[in-house]
């Protein structure tokens, strides 16, 4: 089953920044948008860039994302063309088992990699909200000759610490990288896309396992190692809308940019589908005494309150007199009466019992945690 390129997502890590959000769940599995969950972006982009091969490899907390992304049907990644996989980490002879890194878990891989003979391997992380042709980006790997090609866009300045940041050549050559440094040279990040030359990023990891060196990250040992080998290593710039939602804030962020119907991400574009696996509900009913402004609200929904500008995910209940705004509400959760949401994320499964308040700011959003309770009154004061 030889293959041009097989894609690789990493989703593995601890997203520990995302708080009691990715206690129970890999970040990758986070909801997003009302009918996604961030990993949708990165298997949609395979798909509709016509990457039918895709390995999604877990590590941390992984049952919701592997009964999430199965065997890829959702995404039109079906099985005859290779499909998702699921790729866990695994005892080998040396009884060495966890990814150590991104690196490593590619690595630790290379048998599954090698059953397509793909000459490219593109690697992506299941973290980040965006829409990219990766056929483009292949096309310019090739054109340049690259041993490797990395997506990037300028940051922020203030953020750009949290990402690897590169100076390149008039020509596109990446000539200097640093993995987040403390003082920054430059914004020009990372966008952890990369798209290596297979048998040389193969040999690179298996000559340096030899030597007892394992490589264990891509931005803190394989760029590097090419750097100083001078391997030909190109930038691609990608200039549309990219968000690693690695906090509350940017998760947040995110949802609410999600809402403008102006959205550069333009999910109503059916020539690039954001797909995802749904639960069958039944339709949203908004009663008499509701108001609806500015919302998404999914299937499912019962709502007898006011919602302004906010996402209801499936299956959301708000009693009457309730109140959300400015929020993120995942699926399954039940709003009693009388409750004021404004600010927040609330998890799946979670409940607000009548008088309720969950309140935050715009740089302190209050954050509800999966199947959390609170409010209501206690059994003595009924
Ligand atoms: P980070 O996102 O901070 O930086 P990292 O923590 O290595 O990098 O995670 C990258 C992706 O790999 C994430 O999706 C994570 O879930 C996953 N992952 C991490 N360890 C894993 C493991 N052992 N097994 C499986 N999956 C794992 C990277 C680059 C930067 C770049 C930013 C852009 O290192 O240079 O700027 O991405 O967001
Ligand atoms: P070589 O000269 O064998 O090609 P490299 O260019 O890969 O070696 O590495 C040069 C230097 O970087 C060496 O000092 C090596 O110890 C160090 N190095 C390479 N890979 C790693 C790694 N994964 N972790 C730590 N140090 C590394």
């Amino acid at each position: 089953m030889k293959k041009e390129i097989v894609a690789m997502i990493l989703a593995g890590g601890q997203g520990s920044r995302l708080g009691k959000l990715t206690k129970e769940i890999a970040k990758p599995a986070v909801p997003f948008g009302g009918k996604y969950r961030i990993i949708d972006f990165a298997l949609s982009n395979c798909a509709n860039s016509g990457i039918k091969s895709v390995g999604v490899v877990t590590q941390y907390q992984p049952l919701e994302l592997n009964a999430h992304v199965g065997n890829g049907d959702s995404w039109g990644l079906n099985t005859h063309d290779g499909g998702a996989t699921i790729l866990q980490p695994y005892t080998n002879v040396d009884g060495e088992k966890w990814f150590k890194g991104t690196a490593h878990a590619i690595y630790q891989n290379i048998g599954f990699i090698d059953r397509y003979e793909p000459e490219y391997l593109l690697v992506l992380s299941g973290d980040h909200i965006y829409k990219m042709d990766y056929q483009k980006m292949l096309d310019f790997h090739k054109e340049k000759k690259a041993a490797l090609t990395v997506g990037v866009i300028p940051v922020e300045w203030e953020e750009a610490s949290r990402f690897g940041l590169m100076n390149t050549d008039k020509s596109g050559r990446i000539i200097e990288f640093q993995e987040k440094p403390e003082n920054p040279k430059s914004n020009l990040a990372s966008m952890g896309i990369y798209i290596f030359d297979w048998p040389r990023l193969k040999q690179y990891l298996i000559d340096n396992q030899a030597k007892n060196r394992t490589m264990e990250d891509f931005g803190m040992h394989v760029i590097p190692a090419y750097l100083r080998n001078s391997e030909d290593i190109y930038a691609y710039a990608f200039r549309d809308y990219w968000k690693d939602v690695g906090t509350i804030e940017s998760l947040w962020q995110a949802n609410m940019e999600f809402l403008d119907p102006d959205h550069a991400l333009n999910i109503r574009d059916e020539n690039w589908r954001i797909y995802s696996k749904n639960p069958d509900s039944p339709p949203q009913f908004l009663t008499k005494d509701s108001k609806v402004t500015n919302s998404m609200i999914v299937d499912g929904c019962y709502v007898a309150g006011e919602i302004n500008h906010s996402i209801l995910s499936h299956n959301v209940k708000v009693g009457k007199g309730s109140v959300v705004k400015d929020s993120f509400i995942m699926s399954n959760v039940t709003i009693g009466e009388n409750v004021t949401i404004e600010h927040a994320i609330v998890g799946e499964n979670a409940k607000l019992h009548d008088g309720a308040e969950l309140i935050g700011k715009e740089k302190d959003i209050a954050v509800l945690g999966y199947s959390e309770e609170i409010g209501g009154l206690k059994d003595d004061e009924k």
